[in-house]
């Protein structure tokens, strides 16, 4: 089996990227731009017509399995290339499963928005261009999805689990992760919830994902 990921890290193609170097699955990397033109050839556009990264294409014995939207990349990785018992990131019970599925979907419906808009107006477009008010509405939302994300922390750690599925980091943090990460540079919203920003520090110090920041440093 061969596994290929299109996507560059600073995109939302960290997604399977992270899920894939957490299981420690082989995988080809190819860093498509979102920009200037790589996905809207032919060639990219009949892998994903939406003309987006991240895509994942997984050659099976039985066929090539073509995978597109982030989340579904995650959680297919998962699903198909975990070992399902308990000791990575994969599901082991139905349980489990439902974690990773209702925290992916929550986390792109209730949380991607408004997390990327802070993203922009407090970091990614050039000064001249953010724009106070929408940033100051994002940041309000965001403190309803973060309060339920907060306590959902704090249930879990007053049973002595650090991670929302449980005791040990699944699919379910790593989705979740990668969304709340464009809230960060608000650090006041990000005070404002301990838990969260005390589990987001603890995701994103992971090995897995150090690796792969590492690696995109050196990709330029
Ligand atoms: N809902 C999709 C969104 C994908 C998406 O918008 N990707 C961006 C990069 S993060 C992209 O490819 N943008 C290029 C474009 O829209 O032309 C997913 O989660 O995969």
């Amino acid at each position: 089996m061969a596994l290929t990921i299109y996507g560059i890290f600073a995109s939302r193609a960290v997604r399977p990227l992270w899920t894939a170097e957490e299981l420690g699955v082989p995988y080809t990397h190819v860093p498509t731009p979102y920009q200037g033109g790589a996905t809207r050839t032919p060639e990219f556009l009949a892998l994903n017509p939406n003309g987006h990264i991240p895509v994942l294409v997984d050659e099976r014995p039985e066929g090539r399995v073509v995978v597109w939207e982030s989340m579904a990349c995650a959680l297919y990785l998962a699903r198909h290339h975990g070992k399902g018992d308990g000791s990575d990131i994969a599901p082991a019970t139905a349980a489990e499963d439902a974690e990773a599925l209702r925290w992916a979907l929550w986390a792109v419906t209730e949380l991607e928005a408004d997390a990327l808009c802070v993203l922009m107006h407090r970091l990614g477009l050039p000064p001249e261009r953010r724009d106070a008010d929408k940033l100051a509405v994002a940041e309000k939302r965001l403190r309803v999805p973060l309060r339920v994300l907060d306590d959902h922390l704090a249930a879990a750690a007053a049973r002595g689990h650090d991670y929302l599925a449980g005791a040990r980091f699944t699919v379910a943090d790593l989705c979740v992760a990668c969304v709340a990460n464009w809230a960060r540079p608000s650090q006041e919203l990000m005070h404002s919830f301990e838990h969260v920003h005390a589990w987001l520090q603890r995701c994103h110090a992971r090995p897995a994902y150090q690796r792969l920041k590492a690696a995109a440093k050196t990709q330029g």
